[in-house]
């Protein structure tokens, strides 16, 4: 019989500003709009986590969620697959996808970080593993050649061995007009990825990452609809390995992808994928089919998650919580520290968390 039950659970919705916008070829995420989560249990250990709601117009919907799925899973163990079950039955009819899903893997990260607070370990030691020194790449946007330039040139100074920019400018010249000059700026040992965010048709897509070919890029993420399985697939022969996994629902969305060989390399999204429970059976899949497997956004809890992965690859390190957080992921020389304080470090900075409230 678990000792730990689920007493109450509070959301909260905060704004949070950027010190980049994320520009991406499809739109712009001006600010981080975050539901913070606080699962209380009745030993007095809180879990904690946030979902991250891309858009302030989802903000309130989510959060709402988050508390109302909080209230239908109070008294019960501190148990995240028991909780996942009864989600998985509850919400069968309605689906959980989208929000929904967003909601429930927000508990989870929540239920996770609880465990771990109780039994006082670091969450990668709660699911049998170390906490490790992750490779991170520096996650840009379209920002231009000038300020291109000036963030990869920062980001090589801190020591990142990778960068990503985001790329679909109107036209194919300035998509290599700013790989290049971001390459002149990073030289030849940092590695560059870009990032379509499924802004291309397949024609233009394939047009795009052959041009792309000679360029020394290490991935094309999402270079059309992320839906499109068979069009990802029809672009791997074009020249430069192709990412994606940040808007799989769940892990039975990446065993389709895997199935219809979409993709070269993997990166499911913490929250997306189903929060930790999500992630370590995404992280099965990945071992199973040989895939290097890379986390996107949600840095705090990722770190635990890839240290735990067998074919963990890089860290995103796309920092959209820090304002709202005290203490969080350190840095040092292009790798991703994970900590080894108890649960997964998330921890509110509550004057902040005041000063953001949505
Ligand atoms: C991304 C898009 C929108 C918000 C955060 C991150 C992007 C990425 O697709 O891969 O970093
Ligand atoms: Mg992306």
């Amino acid at each position: 019989m678990t000792d730990m039950k689920i007493k109450a659970v509070r959301a909260r919705a905060v704004n949070v500003p950027l010190q980049y916008p994320v520009r991406t070829s499809v739109g712009v995420v001006a600010t981080s709009p975050l539901v913070l989560i606080d699962l209380e249990t009745d030993t007095g250990v809180v879990g904690r986590s946030y979902v991250f709601t891309y858009t302030p117009l989802a903000l309130d919907a989510t959060r709402t969620l988050v508390a109302s799925f909080g209230d239908a899973i109070a008294g019960r163990p501190v148990a995240p697959f028991d909780v996942d079950a009864f989600f998985a039955a509850r919400l069968r009819v309605v689906g959980r996808t989208g929000l929904a899903m967003m909601a429930c893997a927000g508990l989870d990260m929540a239920l996770w970080d609880a465990l771990a607070v109780h039994r006082g370990v670091p969450l990668a030691v709660l699911l049998g593993g170390v906490p490790k020194q992750i490779p991170a790449y520096d996650s840009h946007s379209m920002d231009g050649e000038e300020l291109g330039v000036e963030r990869a040139r920062r980001s090589v100074a801190e020591g990142y061995r990778a960068i990503k920019t985001k790329i679909g400018y109107p036209t194919l010249g300035e998509d290599l007009r700013i790989v290049r000059a971001l390459r002149r700026c990073i030289g030849p040992d940092t590695e560059l990825m870009v990032d379509y965010n499924q802004g291309l048709s397949v024609p233009e897509a394939a047009r795009r990452i052959r041009a792309l070919a000679g360029e020394g890029v290490s991935w094309v993420e999402e270079p059309t609809v992320q839906e499109d399985l068979q069009g990802h697939a029809r672009l791997r022969a074009a020249g430069v390995p192709i990412q994606m996994g940040e808007n799989w629902c769940g892990p039975e969305q990446m065993q389709a992808a895997l199935q219809a060989g979409a993709c070269d390399l993997a990166m499911p999204d913490a929250m997306k994928i189903g929060g930790v429970t999500g992630w370590m059976r995404a992280a099965a899949l990945g071992q199973a089919a040989g895939i290097p497997m890379s986390s996107h956004i949600f840095q705090e809890v990722s770190v635990h998650l890839l240290s735990v992965t067998p074919t963990a690859h890089w860290l995103e390190r796309m920092d959209l919580a820090g304002p709202v957080l005290s203490g969080g992921v350190r840095f040092q020389n292009g790798l991703a520290i994970c900590p080894d304080t108890p649960g997964t470090g998330i921890r509110w900075d509550e004057e902040a968390v005041a000063r953001f409230a949505a």
